[in-house]
C-alpha cells in the first residue's frame, strides 16, 4: 500500500499459508490496524491541481479514482499475485469480468482460441459472443493427446484457454503439456484455476501466462461475494488495468475486496477440510448401489490420477456423480435433500448441489453439452465444511427415496 508513513519492507519469502495472511499489507503503515483498512472511497483528493496533472500523466504514483486503483484492492491484488507465483494481480467485479477482460486483452479480430473440452457455461457464452461479433474463432477440444492438440493449432492461435479441473466434468488438463505447446507456438496459456485455487495448484509454476479465478468460490469461501481475479506478468496486468478493465469497467468494490482479503486468510485450512470431506463422501457414494458412477479426481481409479499427482497438492472438494434415471430422477433426488442446498456456485462452507445440464451449463447447446460429458444424469456436488457424516447421511436418505 502506498502511504507516507514509516514503511517496513518485508523481504522474506514466506510459505503460502503465511502469505494468505500477510502479503501486501504492512500494519505499521496504517496506525497499527491489524486488518487492512477498508478504503470505501470512490475518489482521492489531490494536494494541488499540479499534483492532479502529474498523477493523470503517470509522472507521480498515487491513487486517483477507484476504477483505476484503490488501496484496499491493492492489498488483495498483491496477495493473489504472490499466492499464484505471478508478477502482478488484478481484481474484478466477477469471475466473468476477469475472464472477459483477459480474453479481450489477448485477442484481436481474426485470432483463434484453443479451449479445453469443457468450460463454465458463461465462458462458453463469451466464446460464442467473441465469435459472432468480433470474428474470434475457437475450438473446444480434448487435451489428452499431444498430437491431437497440435493438429488444432493454427498460425492464428493466440490463446490456449483451459480449466482444470473442468467445471463440471472434473476432467483434468495436463498443464506441463499445454504450457510446452503454448511456448512452442507462441500462444498465451490462460488457466482458470477456480476449482483448484493456488493452494492446490499453481499453473504459473508450470509455465502458464495468465491465471483467472472466479473469486466468488473458494477464495471468498463464504458465499457472500461475487468477484474475479487475474494474475500475470506486470506488463500484461498493467495493460489490462489501463485498457480492458479501465474502459469496460468491471472493477471490484473496495468492500468486496476487503471480504476477499478476509476469506483468503483461511483458504488453506478450508481447502484441507473440503478435500478430506470430499474423499469421505466419494468413498461412500462409490459403494452405494444407486450411484451409477462418480467422477472425482481423488478416487484411486480416476483415469487421470497421474495428472492429479503431478500438478495438484490434493484433489479438491468437487465431486460429480451420475444416478440412473435421467433428469427426472436427478431432480427427484435433489428435492429430497434436507441439509444440502440446491444452488449454483461452489466452494462455500455450505454443501451445494446443482444439475449442470439444466442449471450452470444450460446455455450450452445440448449436442455440445453431451460432447463435453454433461448429460442429464450428471449431478455436481460442492462438498462443504460441515461434518462429513451429516453430509453423507443427507445424501443417503435422499438416495433411499428414489
Ligand atoms: C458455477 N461458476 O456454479 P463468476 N470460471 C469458473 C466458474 O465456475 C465460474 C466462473 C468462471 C458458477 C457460477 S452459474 C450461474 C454460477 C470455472 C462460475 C464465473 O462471474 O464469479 O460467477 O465466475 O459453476
Amino acid at each position: 500500500m502506498r502511504n507516507n508513513r514509516r514503511r517496513v519492507i518485508v523481504l522474506k519469502n514466506y510459505r503460502l499459508e503465511t502469505e494468505v495472511i500477510h502479503k501486501g499489507y504492512d500494519s505499521q503503515s496504517f496506525q497499527g490496524s491489524l486488518t487492512p483498512p477498508l478504503f470505501q472511497s470512490s475518489t482521492f483528493t489531490m494536494k494541488s491541481a499540479e499534483q492532479g496533472e502529474r498523477r493523470f500523466a503517470g509522472e507521480e504514483e498515487g491513487y486517483v479514482y477507484s476504477r483505476l486503483g484503490n488501496p484496499t484492492v491493492t492489498v488483495l491484488e498483491e496477495r493473489i499475485a504472490e499466492l499464484e507465483g505471478g508478477e502482478a494481480g488484478l481484481a474484478f467485479s466477477s469471475g466473468m469480468a476477469a475472464v472477459s477482460a483477459t480474453l479481450f486483452g489477448l485477442v484481436r479480430s481474426g485470432d483463434h482460441i484453443l479451449v479445453s473440452e469443457g468450460v463454465y457455461g458463461c465462458t462458453y457464452g463469451l466464446l460464442e459472443l467473441l465469435k459472432d461479433r468480433f470474428n474470434v474463432d475457437y475450438d473446444l477440444i480434448a487435451m489428452d493427446e499431444e498430437d491431437h492438440i497440435r493438429s488444432y493449432i493454427r498460425p492464428e492461435t493466440k490463446v490456449i484457454y483451459v480449466e482444470t479441473p473442468i467445471n463440471p466434468t472434473m476432467k483434468l488438463v495436463d498443464l506441463e503439456l499445454v504450457c510446452k505447446l503454448g511456448k512452442e507456438f507462441e500462444a498465451k496459456v490462460v488457466v482458470d484455476n477456480t476449482f483448484a485455487t493456488p493452494y492446490l495448484q499453481r499453473p504459473i509454476t508450470f509455465g502458464a501466462d495468465v491465471v483467472v479465478h472466479s473469486a466468488t468460490k473458494y477464495i471468498s469461501g463464504h458465499g457472500d461475494v461475487v468477484a474475479g481475479l487475474m494474475v500475470g506478468s506486470r506488463e500484461f496486468v498493467n495493460e489490462v488495468r489501463m485498457t480492458t478493465q479501465k474502459d469496460i469497467g468491471g472493477i471490484i468494490s473496495p468492500f468486496d475486496a476487503w471480504l476477499l482479503i478476509r476469506g483468503l486468510k483461511t483458504l488453506p485450512v478450508r481447502m484441507d477440510r473440503h478435500c478430506t470431506n470430499a474423499v469421505k463422501i466419494a468413498e461412500k457414494m462409490k459403494a452405494h448401489p444407486k450411484v451409477k458412477d462418480i467422477i472425482f479426481p481423488g478416487d484411486d481409479q480416476f483415469p487421470q490420477a497421474g495428472i492429479v499427482k503431478s500438478q495438484m497438492k490434493q484433489a479438491g472438494g468437487m465431486i460429480s456423480f451420475l444416478i440412473d434415471g435421467g433428469k427426472e430422477t436427478a431432480q427427484r433426488f435433489m428435492n429430497e435433500l434436507q441439509l444440502i442446498k440446491i444452488a449454483v456456485s461452489l466452494g462455500d462452507a455450505e454443501t451445494l448441489i446443482q444439475h449442470p445440464a439444466t442449471m450452470t451449463h444450460s446455455v450450452v447447446p445440448e449436442e455440445k453439452r453431451e460432447k463435453m460429458g454433461i448429460g442429464p444424469e450428471l449431478i455436481r456436488l460442492s462438498v462443504g465444511l460441515e461434518a462429513w457424516e451429516d453430509i453423507w447421511a443427507d445424501i443417503e436418505q435422499a438416495l433411499e427415496k428414489i
